[in-house]
């Protein structure tokens, strides 16, 4: 096994975000539980998000108003789709430029939340309604280092929406087996999905939500309709933990793992797009997924408005439960105690590609950058470019570096 000579303090060095000496939130909530869900295709430009005076999504808009809600937060996800978002919150490495992460390092086992809370006493389990053959999850769970999951076996076919289990099942199944763990500490994490491509939600699920005619027959009704029927189950959700009286114990973390309105079908639509978002639709919006985290009795929202990734959960994460992170090595940052940033987008932009507070760069032969704010505007990519692929060669020497599972 190869030894690794690089520190967490490397990482930060090189990413150029500031050392955090005495951390806001230490431990604010230790020993709780943890919920955290990953929706489906779910971007960030739904929340707050009116149609005809009608939200897309009420439940998260709520959820928003008594969380630290991070608008400006990306998707960083690799050929693995969903299942590489899973890997990523979970151990704040990066993806591949090819191939899933649970295909090409399912066998290893990654230093990760599952784990690190395994070792505080807890119950680790994932819940996912599709089969867990699916992206290999039954390679990527263990290396995770998840207790145990519950795949589409345990979420059976009463009531099916595209490739598994509606969300409602799964989180009225999920609420039940969390009552029986109830007494032990636990962390779910429940992954989404009736909100998959094609979008497609049965009718007697609909509800008084209702678009105008000129969305009728777009590919955007079937995105608007499947995403409000995702939060309305994550609503029935919260209520359940409320009535269960989880909700004052558990810290509830909520994610978009990656897009579901990609840029041609926004181009094919463009002014309906544009009048109902009441600007463009650019490809910030296609990477950009919600991040809210609401930390138990907490009842006013703070929008943040630092840029993060996927890979900062795990850190912004561990803070909260008051686990030090010194000895783990993570690629990420603690979204609640830092205000730089720099994150490696692969796959689905070219290698090269980055997000940091200022700008999108897409790399490739014909390079671009997308502003995120003035002085965004004619930056200069080429450090920040040298330092991300540096980055993500150290996150794959790392894992090469890891036993197996
Ligand atoms: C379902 C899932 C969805 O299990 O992985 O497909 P994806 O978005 O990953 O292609």
């Amino acid at each position: 096994q190869r030894k690794i000579t690089f520190t967490n303090a490397d990482i930060q060095k090189i990413k150029g975000t500031d050392p955090i000496v005495n951390p806001q939130y230490f431990g604010v909530a230790k020993d709780k539980n943890v919920i955290m869900i990953q929706l489906e295709s779910f971007q960030n430009f739904l929340i707050g998000l009116k149609i005809n005076g009608q939200e897309v999504t009420p439940n998260l808009n709520q959820l928003v108003k008594e969380s630290y809600y991070f608008p400006r937060f990306f998707s960083q996800i690799g050929q693995g789709n969903t299942s590489d978002a899973e890997f990523i919150v979970n151990s704040s490495l990066y993806p591949l430029e090819n191939g899933g992460i649970s295909q090409v390092y399912g066998n290893k086992a990654f230093p990760s939340l599952p784990r690190l809370l395994n070792a505080s006493g807890y119950w680790t389990a994932t819940f996912h309604p599709n089969d867990v053959s699916f992206w290999n999850r039954d390679d990527l769970y263990p290396a995770l280092g998840f207790s145990t999951y519950f795949d589409d076996d345990f979420f059976g076919k009463e009531d099916l929406v595209g490739m598994g289990a509606s969300d409602e099942v799964l989180y009225r199944k999920t609420a039940g087996e969390l009552q029986k763990h109830r007494g032990q500490k636990f962390y779910a994490h429940l992954i989404s999905l009736s909100s998959h491509h094609p979008f497609e939600i049965p009718s007697a699920k609909l509800d008084s939500f209702t678009l105008p005619p000129d969305y009728s027959g777009t590919f955007l009704e079937n995105y608007l309709l499947a995403t409000h029927y995702a939060d309305r189950a994550l609503g029935q959700f919260i209520d359940q933990l409320k009535q269960d009286q989880l909700w004052d114990d558990t810290l509830f973390v909520v994610y978009g793992d990656h897009f579901g309105f990609p840029l041609d079908q926004a181009n094919k639509r463009k002014s309906l797009v544009t009048s109902m978002l009441g600007r463009d639709y650019t490809i910030r919006d296609v990477f950009n997924v919600p991040f809210i985290v609401k930390v138990p009795h907490q009842q006013t929202g703070e929008v943040r408005e630092n840029v993060g990734g996927q890979v900062d959960v795990l850190p912004t994460l561990a803070n909260l439960l008051g686990i030090p992170l010194d000895k783990q090595i993570h690629f990420g940052t603690d979204l609640l105690n830092s205000h730089r940033n720099l994150l490696g987008e692969r796959f689905y932009m070219p290698e090269g590609s980055f997000i940091n507070d200022h700008v999108i760069h897409v790399d490739g032969k014909q390079p671009y950058n997308v502003p995120l704010d003035e002085q965004g505007i004619g930056y200069e990519p080429a450090e920040d470019k040298q330092r991300i692929q540096q980055l993500l060669k150290m996150s794959e020497e790392y894992m090469d570096a890891l036993p197996e599972h």
